[in-house]
């Protein structure tokens, strides 16, 4: 813990020593260098560290898993390497998600290449989220949160004896899956220069569920069904490197680093479409300042994404061609932040941010219906967006903060004219219908939030926040065209099989939320701690779906369908999700003797989701679920023992024809050693190897005939995986 002159200090001392909000999270010092958000973090908010990602990384090669021991976050199932966090029943860009500053924007009509998708675990350095209140100044075009992950940032030496180069290798295995790759990192620590090479890779067969799920299925339709456990279509294999140069001269740092990302495959469970390719490269140029006044920090990044989708060997394709859709994307991004502390007492935030956003999304011919043209899906889609913040932040006394912060963001989104694959009525009917519209929306958004903090003794804090956020639509929710089936059910990322199609007129979605936390502890922080939070987001102009009654898509079958894939269409409603996260740990046995320490760790998230337009449940809402665990700490060793349970999910959205999902529980053991520059982790998960389907898994699709709605039999979600045993070996030197 690192103390700093400033009158926040105190402050910040204590919530930073708040007891973990989670299993071996660790709530880090407010790094001057690193520090992304405000100097006080929301008792909402969650900073992990390297010793709380350490023993996760292990368990797996997908950088969102890093995140499930926060209270209040699930993730939706999608490939090996690409869940989408939801926080407190809000997903994927619903959260601000942030990669090194960057807003990385999936570019795929199922969102396979996810912000998260992009970063290793290996080179994670530390991650916060903000769920709950988010302040303005980290927030924006997004309803549910912010999740912040941050590299390490660069060492530097402070005399000429310090200058030095340094590494690190790490390797891993995991049996389910038979899961390998490795990590190494190459730096160069100056005075001034730090030079940094960074690379990964990650490579998995289909994994196997807890046991023989294809058994209980209602079997094949048209084409293969693989035996046993297997669960089809979640093979992966994914490469990233990084290449990173920063300079530092008294008070500046100038940052750069240009990563390249090759994915070759990525199988997706609950999707009709395989990733056959994912090329990407990152430009992240970044400066900071610091004044006697505070600091000044600048930063442009571009994102440049080739994606192809096919369907891979576990499914059953028409012809030799399959069918091909491919995507291109560039992302731009500038921003300028001023934080001044203009007193003892107030702290004042300012900023400026422009992000462009640029998609082409086709699907190139593939004989029969599917030519001789290409369809195209959206043509030149852009969305861009302008936003400006300002914030303050007061320390009124020992015991007393606020914050409040407003920002007004505009999000432009166009599309251009389309084509489908020939001039066919089943396509041409539709696209000029498309063409015919208005296409260009401006949406003005304008968020507030207003937080305040009373910490009357050393053993407790509360706070209260009340926020209003904005979410323009994104570009697959406006602009798909073709209501033709097979067309609708290959624009769909949330994972549940069924088909969309894109509304022009979806206005913004606004969210107003009200939470309540308060954070209980012995009065050295060493004992015990609670922590708990109540929230309540009614969300107008939520974007939720109704059964599609346009075009080809409608029809009475699928207007009353109560089982089966669906066609679906995005429309405004209105939604309001409830909930409580709780988290506390207590030290059971300090330690000493041989036994070492033993505390024990707890959380628990509850959330309720409803559309107050029809009266269902929204979907992929995560049921009540807890996380129990014992650790023992001795010496060089730490030795966990983990509990999982999880309700059944029942109340779901009938619209969708969502399947219900059972209860369960899990067990995992953890061990992990540390010895100087030398780190083990093995770990064993879902020891039992419990059969289980994971209620965010999604529609099981991986295998079978994917182009149309009876082709897979519906019904079956994505089984959680079975037994692993997992280990992971790293060195420093
Ligand atoms: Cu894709």
């Amino acid at each position: 813990m690192k103390h700093r002159q400033h009158p926040l200090t105190t402050l910040a001392a204590l919530l930073a020593a708040l007891p973990g909000a989670a299993f071996s999270q660790d709530i880090q010092s407010l790094n001057p260098v690193t520090v992304i958000a405000p100097r006080v973090l929301p008792v909402g908010a969650a900073e992990i560290t390297d010793s709380g990602l350490a023993p996760q990384r292990a368990t797996s090669s997908d950088s969102a898993r890093l995140l499930q021991d926060i209270p209040g976050i699930s993730l939706y199932g999608a490939g090996g390497v690409s869940s989408l966090p939801a926080i407190h029943g809000l997903a994927d860009d619903r959260i601000r998600i942030q990669v090194d500053g960057m807003d990385l924007m999936a570019a795929c009509p199922n969102h396979m290449n996810s912000a998260l998708s992009y970063i290793d675990p290996t080179r994670v350095g530390s991650i916060t989220v903000f769920a709950g209140i988010t302040p303005v100044s980290v927030g924006g075009d997004s309803i549910g949160g912010t999740i912040a992950v941050q590299t390490l940032p660069p060492e530097f030496a402070d005399n000429p004896e310090q200058v030095r180069a340094k590494g690190q290798i790490g390797t891993f295995y995991r049996s389910n899956g038979n899961a390998k790759g490795g990590n190494l990192a190459a730096t160069y620590v100056g005075e001034r220069l730090n030079l940094a090479y960074h690379a990964s890779s990650a490579k998995s067969a289909n994994t196997r569920a807890g046991a023989d799920f294809k058994a209980a299925g209602p079997g094949a339709v048209g084409g293969p069904w693989l035996a046993g456990d297997e669960v089809g279509s979640s093979n992966y294999t994914s490469n990233n490197q990084d290449i990173g140069l920063a300079l530092r001269h008294d008070q500046h740092l100038l940052q750069l680093n240009v990563a390249r990302q090759h994915i070759p495959f990525e199988g997706f469970p609950n999707q009709r479409m395989d990733m056959t390719g994912n090329d990407n490269t990152q430009i992240n140029l970044r400066y900071q300042r610091q004044f006697d006044w505070g600091r000044l920090q600048a930063r442009y990044f571009d994102q440049d994404t080739e994606h192809v989708m096919n369907m891979g060997p576990d499914r059953f394709s028409y012809g030799t061609l399959g069918m091909p859709m491919n995507t291109t994307a560039t992302t731009r991004g500038a921003t300028v932040q001023a934080d001044w502390a203009l007193s003892e007492r107030d702290t004042l935030r300012a900023g400026v941010e422009s992000h462009t956003y640029t998609l082409y999304d086709w699907w190139p011919q593939a004989g029969g219906v599917m030519g001789p043209r290409s369809f195209w899906n959206v043509d030149y889609g852009t969305r861009d967006r302008r936003a400006l913040f300002g914030e303050w932040e007061a320390q009124w006394s020992e015991q007393l903060t606020s914050q409040i912060g407003l920002r007004h963001e505009s999000v432009k989104t166009d599309a251009g004219p389309v084509q489908g694959y020939n001039a066919q009525a089943i396509w041409a009917a539709d696209a000029a219908a498309f063409n015919a519209l208005a296409r260009q929306r401006t949406d003005q958004n304008l968020d507030f939030t207003a937080l305040v903090r009373y910490a009357p003794t050393a053993t407790q804090t509360f706070e209260a926040g009340l926020a209003r956020k904005t979410r323009s639509p994104n570009l697959y929710q406006r602009y798909p065209w073709s209501t033709q089936p097979m067309a609708s059910l290959m624009n769909n990322f949330v994972g549940d099989g069924n088909g969309y199609v894109g509304n022009v007129n979806l206005k913004p979605e606004v969210a107003h939320t009200v939470s309540a936390s308060g954070d209980w502890h012995d009065a050295a922080q060493k004992q015990w701690g609670v922590k708990a939070t109540a929230y309540v987001t009614q969300v107008q102009d939520y974007i939720d779906a109704q059964r599609c009654n346009v075009g080809q898509c409608g029809g009475a079958g699928n207007q009353g369908a109560t089982t089966g894939f669906v066609n679906l269409q995005y429309v405004n409603q209105s939604a309001r999700l409830y909930g409580l996260d709780l988290s506390g740990n207590v030290l059971l046995n300090a330690g000493g003797g041989e036994w070492g320490s033993l505390t024990a760790r707890g959380i628990v998230s509850y959330v309720h989701g409803s559309n107050r337009s029809t009266g269902e449940g929204l979907y992929n809402i995560m049921p009540l679920n807890a996380k129990l665990a014992l650790e023992q700490r001795t010496g060089s060793w730490t030795h966990t023992v983990e509990v999982q349970l999880v309700a059944g999910k029942n109340r779901v959205s009938q619209v969708r024809n969502e399947v219900p999902t059972a209860g369960y529980g899990l067990l995992n053991l953890r061990t992990s050693y540390a010895y100087k520059q030398l780190r083990v982790d093995l770990g064993v998960e879902n020891l039992l190897n419990r059969f289980y389907t994971q209620p965010l898994g999604g529609a099981y699709l991986g295998q079978g005939a994917a182009m149309t709605s009876l082709g897979i039999p519906w019904g079956v979600v994505v089984p959680g995986p079975g037994r692993s045993v997992n280990v992971a070996v790293s060195l420093s030197f």
